[in-house]
């Protein structure tokens, strides 16, 4: 804790958070469900409320005052988030999630895509990152590759090499396992992908949030990730495209503000980003991912990384010396900071509500990754993940916790 202590003060961190003041049936919130969204310090919350108390109005439209308040502040969130990847003012659209920004990208790639063409994913993949290309697949007659996990729950570079051929025309790939936590060289294989003449997109929901990430660094051609996964609101996301890659690419919704010029047989699309964002956007929103950007920079995103570094070393020892608990993915080195696991004969959901009972939030299930679960040969698994709040206290908690499910099922 000695070394944690000296990179962030986390009881001073939790006190931004009202929150983690709740108690939950009659203890002390332990908030362990940060892969499924997290929570919103004071400062976010009430960016939202400043905005729709005192300058409410629609952007990009409006020439008074509220109206040219609102856009200003909406395009400076825009400039927040470009920063915080490295990205540049015209490639950063604001979507409704990530789902949502794969989503585009699936129908506005897919435009291009022929028959026989070939996309590469991998058997870790969240259903969002899924589903829209095996759809896609199946419409256009595409062939879906997988590349394969080995039984440390890392991707097999044979697996990687065999599947990304010069037939590849999409790789998308997570960084961050939502249920393994594996971290993938997202790096490396890019390289490959290119090298293919591919293109490659990122997944970024679990990584953006916890580690400094560089699109310039990555060279990923797209990347995705949401505002709710990193202290902001839930209903904006965002999707990184390079600029010349976003300008050839076809809208993925069409209506007001993504337009030029409009007359009865054509219309002219506007500038990027404004051509991706289309009718009225989530403005709250967005503002207030820019101010949950703001909070993050005040931290430090490398802090933040070791912060959880040491929560997941610390949790994985932890969980590791009960024999009745088994873990699914990589060592704690390989890992970003969550953990799914089972009590041997006991199910998710059980767990799960043991530790609600003691005022411990972890999610329970197949976590969005059917797949995933069918190859690890489970149904479900209980899930803690971590973030920038969080202590060494509180996993002695999920341990406990998981002490006394033990002691209900023996
Ligand atoms: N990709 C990954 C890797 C994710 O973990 C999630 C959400 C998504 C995409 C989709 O994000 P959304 O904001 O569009 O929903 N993951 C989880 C989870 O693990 N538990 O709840 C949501």
């Amino acid at each position: 804790m000695l070394q944690t202590k000296q990179l962030m003060d986390i009881e001073k961190i939790r006190k931004d958070f009202p929150i983690l003041n709740v108690k939950v049936h009659g203890k002390p919130l332990v908030y362990l469900d940060n892969a499924a969204t997290t929570q919103k310090p004071e400062a976010v919350i009430n960016s939202i409320t400043d905005y729709y108390e005192n300058y409410n109005a629609n952007i990009h439209r409006s020439i008074h005052k509220l109206g040219e308040e609102a856009t200003a502040a909406y395009e400076e969130a825009h400039r927040k988030v470009s920063d915080f990847v490295n990205a540049s003012f015209e490639e950063i659209i604001f979507t409704k999630s990530t789902t949502e920004s794969l989503n585009l990208l699936a129908y506005s790639l897919g435009n291009k895509l022929k028959s026989g063409d070939e996309i590469v994913i991998s058997q870790m993949e969240h259903h969002s990152n899924f589903v829209p290309w095996q759809q896609l697949a199946i419409k256009k007659g595409l062939k879906l590759k997988f590349i394969e996990i080995d039984e440390n729950g890392l991707l097999k570079e044979d697996s990687i090499n065999e599947n990304i051929t010069n037939k590849t025309k999409i790789v998308s790939l997570t960084h961050i396992s939502n249920v393994l936590g594996t971290i993938n060289n997202v790096e490396e294989i890019g390289k490959i992908v290119h090298e293919n003449n591919a293109l490659f997109i990122v997944d970024a929901a679990q990584s953006v949030p916890h580690m400094p990430v560089d699109v310039k660094k990555l060279d990923c051609d797209f990347l995705a990730f949401s505002g709710h996964k990193m202290l902001g609101p839930t209903g904006i996301g965002v999707l990184y495209g390079k600029k010349d890659l976003l300008e050839k690419m076809d809208p993925f919704l069409y209506g007001g503000e993504m337009i030029k010029e409009v007359t009865f047989e054509h219309t002219k699309f506007n500038d990027l980003p404004w051509k991706f964002e289309a009718g009225t956007m989530n403005i709250a929103q967005g503002i207030g991912l820019g101010t949950a950007i703001d909070y993050l920079n005040k931290i430090g995103m490398g802090n933040i990384e070791q912060h959880e570094k040491e929560l997941i070393k610390y949790a994985m020892e932890k969980l590791n010396e009960i024999k009745e608990v088994e873990i699914y993915g990589p060592e704690a080195d390989k890992r970003s900071g969550l953990i799914a696991f089972n009590v041997k004969d006991v199910h998710a959901h059980d767990t799960s509500q043991i530790l609600d009972s003691e005022g411990i939030a972890v999610r329970a299930g197949h976590h969005c990754a059917m797949p995933l679960a069918s190859v690890l040969g489970i149904v479900a698994s209980a899930r803690a993940s971590f973030y920038l709040y969080n202590t060494k206290e509180e996993i002695d908690k999920l341990v406990e916790g998981i002490n006394k499910v033990i002691k209900v099922f023996k």
